[in-house]
């Protein structure tokens, strides 16, 4: 690793690091699952990338493996008002996939779908550039099975529930369309910084 966990902590205080009206978990992850939580078999897990583009791609967890690693080491936050400091996650970036399924130039929205049924909706925009990955290591282990093992989505810049756990398929779209909590009330983008909490916010 080019950097240690203990180097970025005495570098990177705490201040300004806590969106409005959150407060700091420290060291709980509170586990927040709408559904029940499925029991995924890596031997039949896939992820698929589709929709509005030019190669529709699947991949296998041994075959996702193979694709370029990437890490995030940063904060979360909740929209129910937790937020936690300093999270490692490694995975693949959603850059990774896209560059393997192309994206066509109407696509312009993101819905993440779990193989459970939960969805969550992003602008394409929210999901490229280094600010999405599809993670299946926290801290350096297993992503546990109640925080969306054996891989979720990652999108740390929004309220996490845009971090789909057991994420199973990219859908690319022109339009935008509602995901589950989005259809409940919760705002379509969701970023903590505007305390994009609700739709009208
Ligand atoms: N499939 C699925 N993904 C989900 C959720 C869910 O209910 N189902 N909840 C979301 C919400 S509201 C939050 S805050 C985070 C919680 O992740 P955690 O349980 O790992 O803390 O997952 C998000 N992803
Ligand atoms: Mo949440």
């Amino acid at each position: 690793m080019p950097v240690t966990r203990g180097f970025l902590g005495r570098r990177r205080g705490h201040e300004g690091r806590l969106p409005p009206g959150q407060y700091d978990t420290g060291a709980g992850w509170p586990v927040l699952t709408a559904e029940a939580t499925p029991e995924v078999d890596t031997a039949r897990w896939s992820l698929t990338v589709d929709g509005l583009v030019d190669q529709p791609t699947t991949w296998t967890w041994d075959e996702i493996h193979r694709l370029p690693g990437s890490s995030f080491l940063g904060d979360i936050h909740c929209v129910t008002a937790w937020s936690k400091f300093d999270v490692s996650f490694r995975g693949v970036s959603v850059d990774e996939l896209l560059a393997a399924a192309g994206p066509r130039p109407e696509a312009a929205y993101v819905m993440a779908h779990s193989s459970t049924g939960y969805t969550t909706n992003l602008p394409l925009s929210d999901v490229v550039d280094g600010k999405a990955w599809v993670v299946w290591d926290y801290g350096g282990k297993p992503l546990p099975r109640q925080h969306g093992g054996p891989a979720r989505l990652l999108v740390p810049h929004l309220y996490f529930w845009k971090s789909a756990k057991w994420v199973s398929r990219l859908e690319l779209m022109a339009h935008d369309r509602p995901g589950f909590w989005e259809q409940n009330g919760y705002h379509d983008r969701g970023d903590p910084w505007l305390e994009q909490r609700y739709q009208g916010d």
